[in-house]
């Protein structure tokens, strides 16, 4: 193997508050619009929800263990509003007590040489916001709100939380929330998801200049957003399918990306979507362009794309995981829609340097083995699969740095632990450590071996 990561590479894990820290109503936390869906019944595929989930509230001092052990030198973990400001907007109560808890938490992973980089939104909106307001769909409102409570968490957590990202996944608060309405809240709609993806950018953006004037002087941190986004390849070399391959990641993360990194929508996503594709005012964009101090990636496979198909929010494209010739692109996951396909991360890489000079952080990937749902511990445990997919993603990723010049800082394994996984419930498992729910046993995996193995022989000393 050519060369090695530079000493300064971070690895390590990434959870969600949501997923794992269970006690909804411990020291005064509200709901979030997470507990009210997955308490409505039909949303979560095994009639679950997160209130024990891991019970990582109480049981973070057990994480921290295993952080430390796994040899980590990051932990990306994201902070529940409805526990920092309960009823969640700029003129509600600040909760010490979830404040003090965070403290402490974070003060473990320091002490542990373990860097903190904190998520301000990991999907679990204040429901007392959602329903004084209608929460994301609101721009006057959910802005000031979203600006107000990022600035309690740099003004609590700053001296400690050196990184910062504003959202996780804009794509899927809005597509999967207020289009498709498979996550929270549940909305289906083909107007609403282009507007609450509009308010997540301008309150992104605003989040990071309250940051960069007020704390970035005295703290010294940085700030970025996570998009998500598959590598996305013609299906074939046919110039509709290559045309859209392009369209599809316009959909998916151009029209994130471009106005963050450019300052402009994609002219295809303005073209096909007209005028209920809200545009940016003069200060808006002028805030939203350059927003991002580095690119916050979350990936997991690769799609093969076809033109054609009525799907407006993906662009009309067509996506399957069949090559022409009937094979498949790469080993089947757990959940229909991940594949492992490590050239495709090595492409998306390149492509996203290229596209938008930013270094990188891989924030989230990992692979949900299949059958981990019904085996035995004893059995889970041997997550070959799990591994392989680490060994050849790990492998793209080096090769991506040493041998293509890609500034990857750092890479971010999902998930420590296995927990929550939204409308899955707990049937899907992404952990590199087992978790028996019943008895909040936690058993690590072959996989948590292979990374702690891994990075040590091929990051530089
Ligand atoms: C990440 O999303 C999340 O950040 C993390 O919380 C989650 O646990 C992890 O992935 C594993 O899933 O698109 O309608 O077919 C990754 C993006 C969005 C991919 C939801 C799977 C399934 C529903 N994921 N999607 S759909």
């Amino acid at each position: 193997m050519s060369g090695k990561l530079p000493s300064d590479f971070l690895w390590g894990y990434a959870t969600a508050s949501y997923q794992i820290e269970g006690s909804p109503t411990a020291d005064g936390r509200l709901p979030s619009i997470w507990d009210t869906f997955s308490h409505t019944p039909g949303k979560i595929k095994d009639g679950s929800n997160g209130d024990v989930a891991c019970d990582s509230w109480h049981r973070w001092g057990e994480d921290v263990a295993l952080l430390k052990f796994s040899g980590a030198k990051v932990y990306r973990f994201s902070f529940s509003w409805s526990r920092i400001i309960p009823e969640g907007g700029r003129d509600d109560l600040i909760n010490a007590d979830a404040i003090e808890h965070y403290r402490y938490f974070i003060e473990a992973l320091v002490k542990n040489g373990i860097k903190p980089i904190a998520t301000l939104y990991h999907w679990d909106l204040p429901q007392t916001l959602h329903d004084r307001y209608g929460g994301w769909l609101n721009k006057e409102e959910i802005v000031q709100d979203y600006v107000n409570y990022a600035r309690t968490c740099f003004r609590y957590f700053g001296d400690l939380v050196k990184d910062w990202i504003t959202h996780n996944e804009p794509w899927c608060v809005s597509v999967l929330g207020y289009g498709t309405g498979v996550f929270a809240p549940g909305h289906k709609s083909d107007t609403e998801h282009w507007i609450v993806a509009h308010n997540l950018l301008v309150a992104h953006a605003y989040a990071v200049k309250a940051y960069r004037e007020e704390f970035k002087p005295s703290q010294g941190g940085q700030i970025g957003i996570t998009l998500d986004c598959s590598w996305q390849m013609p299906y074939d070399n046919s110039p509709e399918n290559v045309a859209a391959a392009q369209r599809g990641i316009a959909f998916k993360l151009g029209r994130f990306a471009d106005p963050i990194y450019k300052g402009y929508y994609p002219a295809i996503v303005k073209e096909m979507i007209g005028d209920r594709l809200p545009d940016f005012t003069e200060e808006e964009i002028a805030v939203v362009k350059d927003s991002s101090d580095f690119f916050g990636l979350n990936t997991y496979t690769t799609q093969l794309v076809q033109d054609g198909g009525d799907n407006e929010i993906q662009g009309n494209v067509k996506y399957t995981f069949t090559r022409p010739d009937g094979t498949q692109l790469g080993k089947q996951a757990h959940v229909p829609w991940l594949q492992s396909y490590p050239p495709g991360f090595r492409s998306l890489l390149n492509y996203l340097w290229e596209t938008y000079k930013k270094p990188i952080y891989v924030t989230e990937n990992g692979f949900a083995a299949k059958g981990e749902n019904v085996l035995p511990v004893d059995q889970v445990v041997k997550d070959t699969d799990r591994v392989e997919y680490f060994q050849g993603y790990t492998d793209a990723l080096l090769r991506a740095v040493t041998e293509d010049g890609v500034p990857v800082k750092g890479y971010f394994a999902w998930s420590l632990l296995d927990n929550f996984e939204w409308a899955d419930g707990y049937d899907t498992r992404f952990g590199v450590t087992y978790v028996d729910f019943k008895t909040q046993r936690r058993t690590t995996k072959e996989s948590y071996q292979f990374l702690r193995n891994w990075f040590p022989e091929h990051v530089e000393t």
